[in-house]
């Protein structure tokens, strides 16, 4: 149980957890590459851990030592049949990318996790990765976990995806990589690009055309350093703290700024919001900043289009922050939300709803009526991480005293969350 209660101010220095999507990536690719990959940075939430667990059980030595990570690759080939199924927990990005990675493995191997998991989709991965003769089943015809995975040689494929979604784009090209000829992804809008981006770094050759991504079948990952820059999608909570709380500002060392991820600091701006990147660098393909954040009176803003996969994690929270604009903020396009750690539009709207936000659910998305008065509320995370985040900030700028039940589902991207908001929360 997590309780929050009205900020006075936020301020302060902070630096959020390493990048999920990058930590995970570093993992996986360095377990598949040839020598030792080393990773400082990397995040220790349970997502993460989930993927160290899986590839150890397929028999790659992982050394953890808080961030500092070591991977020892033994190439692509170098994985084990794993004696019993691979738990992969929470996480959507480990079951998807690993099923890219299983379906070219001459073994057979069952991934499952947790309830949550168990109702997200699969066969957006499932049915190109069989398109590219990979064996695969699962419950409702391989839409559902448990899945049952045999691998083995493959074709490239050039696939039209019909969701933005880097976890199909890079559970393919993944199973293109040791596929026969060319495999190609083309997506409608432009989804996160971590998995080209760290490739590249990794030695492989990845061709980029507009919303095409290509790769050749047969390519060579070799070990490296990566540094995991911080979470912008954990900024995003730091960054509408201090929206929500007058009088509030924040300086948010090293975090990545990828393009494909910035649609926050896009919308705050667009809200009329003060966000600063200082420093800005490029570190291992990746680029980043500080964020220097102030406070400032936000008004309503419509989100759709193409801005919708470079923001979708931060929607619940951006949720929050209308709450506090002036005018009315619509989101649409964000039907993807229905298929997360939870249906994100509904659980906005249920848990919102209980501080006297004004927030209306649509088909893709919501309509959120500000200012409201929030009031403190006895709210339940329902197991999601960002919901639980999410209504932690909301949390700060009600009046009295909030409760967030099954706040341990935070772990899964930001452990450390309540003590580092506790340590720049003002609350006299
Ligand atoms: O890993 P998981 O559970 O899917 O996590 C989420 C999250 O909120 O942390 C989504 F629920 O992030 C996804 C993100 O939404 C992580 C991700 C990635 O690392 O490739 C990509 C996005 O999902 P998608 O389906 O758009 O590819």
């Amino acid at each position: 149980m997590l309780k929050m209660s009205q900020a006075k101010r936020i301020t302060g220095e902070a630096v959020v957890p390493g990048d999920k999507s990058i930590s995970h990536r570093a993992v996986m690719f360095g377990a598949l590459a040839e020598g030792t990959t080393s990773i400082s940075g990397f995040l220790q939430g349970a997502d993460c851990l989930s993927t160290i667990s899986c590839f150890r059980r397929m028999g790659i030595e992982i050394q953890q030592e808080g961030d500092q990570v070591t991977v020892q690759g033994k190439g692509w080939f170098g994985l084990q049949e794993p004696e019993r199924g691979l738990d992969v927990g929470n996480s959507g990005t480990t079951i998807r990318l690993m099923s890219g990675i299983l379906a070219t493995q001459p073994f057979h191997c069952v991934v499952e996790g947790d309830e949550s998991i168990a109702r997200r989709p699969m066969r957006r991965v499932v049915t190109p990765l069989r398109e590219m003769g990979a064996k695969i089943d699962g419950r409702k015809n391989g839409e559902f976990t448990p899945l049952s995975i045999r691998g083995g040689e493959l074709k490239g494929i050039a696939y039209q995806s019909p969701v933005a979604s880097a976890q199909i784009k890079s559970s393919i090209l993944l199973a293109g990589l040791q596929a026969q000829g060319i495999t190609s992804v083309s997506e409608p809008h432009l989804s996160r690009d971590h998995t080209e981006r760290m490739l590249q770094a990794f030695g492989v050759e990845v061709i980029r055309d507009g919303l095409t991504v290509s790769v050749q079948g047969g390519q060579v990952l070799k070990g490296r350093e990566i540094q995991v820059p911080g979470d912008i999608s954990s900024a995003a909570f730091l960054i509408a703290a201090v929206m929500v709380v007058p009088n509030s500002s924040l300086l948010i060392r090293n975090v990545g700024i990828n393009p494909t991820r910035t649609g926050i600091i896009d919308v705050v701006r667009a809200m009329g919001g003060h966000i600063e990147l200082q420093n800005e660098r490029v570190v291992n393909e990746e680029p980043v900043a500080d964020l220097f954040v102030q406070h400032s009176e936000l008004t309503g803003t419509v989100i759709e289009g193409d801005l919708i996969p470079r923001l979708i994690d931060e929607i619940p929270v951006i949720a929050v922050m209308a709450t506090q604009a002036q005018g009315r903020t619509v989101i649409r396009d964000a039907e993807e939300l229905r298929v997360k750690e939870t249906d994100r539009i509904a659980t906005v709207v249920s848990e919102l709803s209980k501080f006297g936000a004004k927030v209306t659910p649509t088909a893709d998305g919501m309509v959120i009526e500000g200012p409201a008065k929030l009031t403190g509320a006895a709210i339940d995370s329902l197991g999601d991480h960002r919901i639980g985040m999410a209504m932690a900030i909301a949390g700060l700028a009600a009046e009295g005293e909030t409760t967030i039940a099954n706040a341990e589902a935070i772990n899964v991207s930001f452990p450390g969350f309540e003590q580092l908001m506790k340590k720049l929360t003002v609350t006299e």
